[in-house]
């Protein structure tokens, strides 16, 4: 089996609400939690969030973009997902049909990509769960992780409807265990050039990428192909306090981060869980890429002709050094931008862009 033993990305703390005037803004009984959407300016911990608010505040919410989650599946029944689900963005590689919904085994381990969907979709104000980055997109699900990939399965993902859906959120890869180097096969490859070359009415559709959990085995992202491909976008992720985190991984294709855990007292990411629940606990780089997901849509609803390629300049000329300037290893290349290799080029700042 080619390309098999493609794993989920995850691991994870304790949790307090932030406090400003945001919060009475939605209902929903997660949102106060959602601080990497309301930190600033007046919480105490962090000085700094995605500058998502200041979006919604320009009246971009998403309309019109379309985001599918390559997972374990998505539970589209979910009420806080239900509004926003694409039936025509979604399929099931595993099982061969048009219903991503997961696959409930006693262990509940397939609640991954219903957490990575409501990060960017979850409804806005119904009392449920909390509210999504792009909260007027529509999500859809592609189910590819539940059983072993093949280069075929992955590549049917991967080129699903490149004229209908215009982001591509991936937050799996290869065993993070500090041993394997592993990539897109031929076909996967060619699917990603494809996508990024003809996609989205040939500006090419965004693939997301999580750039993985296994720091703290000695996995580095380099040795990952789908983080290092030019095609994708590959997030890391910082934690609440603007520390890198312990299972983050380094590597020269890390373009951006978004926020997830971190340590001690760092806050997870609310979201979704299957069961039509909710979970603050959803965590790693797993979580971070998503919310770039959902940080792109919003891009693209403000400026629909964007490249994949513009995309990818503008994270790296709007990125912020500043909430990361504690850390160690950032350099100035010769075209005058600070990067790092566990950061790229810094946090994702939604306003800016
Ligand atoms: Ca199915
Ligand atoms: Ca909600
Ligand atoms: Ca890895």
């Amino acid at each position: 089996m080619i390309g098999a033993g493609r794993a989920k990305f995850g691991p994870g703390f304790e949790t307090t609400p932030a406090k400003n005037n945001l919060l009475g803004r939605y209902n929903d009984e997660l949102w106060p939690h959602q601080w990497y959407i309301h930190n600033s300016p007046t919480s105490q911990l962090a000085k700094w969030d995605h500058g998502i608010t200041k979006v919604w505040e320009m009246g971009f919410t998403g309309a019109g973009t379309t985001v599918a989650i390559l997972d374990d599946g998505v539970e589209w029944r979910h009420t806080d997902l239900m509004a926003n689900y694409d039936h025509n963005a979604s399929f099931d590689v595993n099982d061969n049909d048009f219903d991503p919904s997961p696959r409930y085994d006693q262990k509940d381990s397939n609640a991954h990509g219903t957490r990575c969907a409501g990060e960017i979709a979850m409804a806005p104000h119904n009392m449920k769960c909390g509210v999504g980055v792009a909260f007027n997109a529509r999500i859809g699900g592609i189910r590819c992780l539940d059983g072993d990939l093949s280069d075929l399965s992955e590549a049917r993902a991967l080129s699903f409807k490149n004229d209908y859906i215009d982001i591509y959120s991936s937050s799996w890869g290869p065993s993070d265990d500090g041993k394997t180097v592993d990539g897109p096969k031929v076909l996967a490859a060619e699917a990603l050039e494809r996508g990024t070359t003809f996609g989205r009415r040939g500006r090419g559709v965004l693939y997301v990428w999580a750039s993985g959990n296994g720091g703290s085995r000695g996995d580095n992202c380099n040795c990952d192909g789908y983080v290092s491909s030019i095609y994708t976008i590959s997030i890391g992720s910082v934690s609440e306090s603007g520390q890198f985190p312990w299972y983050g991984e380094k590597c020269a294709s890390t373009l951006a981060v978004a926020y997830s855990s971190g340590a001690y007292q760092d806050r997870k990411i609310p979201t979704t869980d299957i069961h039509n629940a909710c979970t603050m606990e959803h965590s790693g780089t797993s979580a971070a890429a998503p919310i770039a997901s959902g940080i792109l849509a919003l891009v693209l609803e403000a400026n629909p002709n964007l490249s994949w390629r513009d995309v990818q300049h503008l994270i790296v000329c709007t990125a912020e050094f500043g909430p990361l300037a504690e850390n160690r290893g950032w350099k100035r290349n010769a075209a005058g931008f600070l990067y790092n290799s566990q950061f790229g080029f810094g946090l994702l700042v939604a306003d800016a862009m």
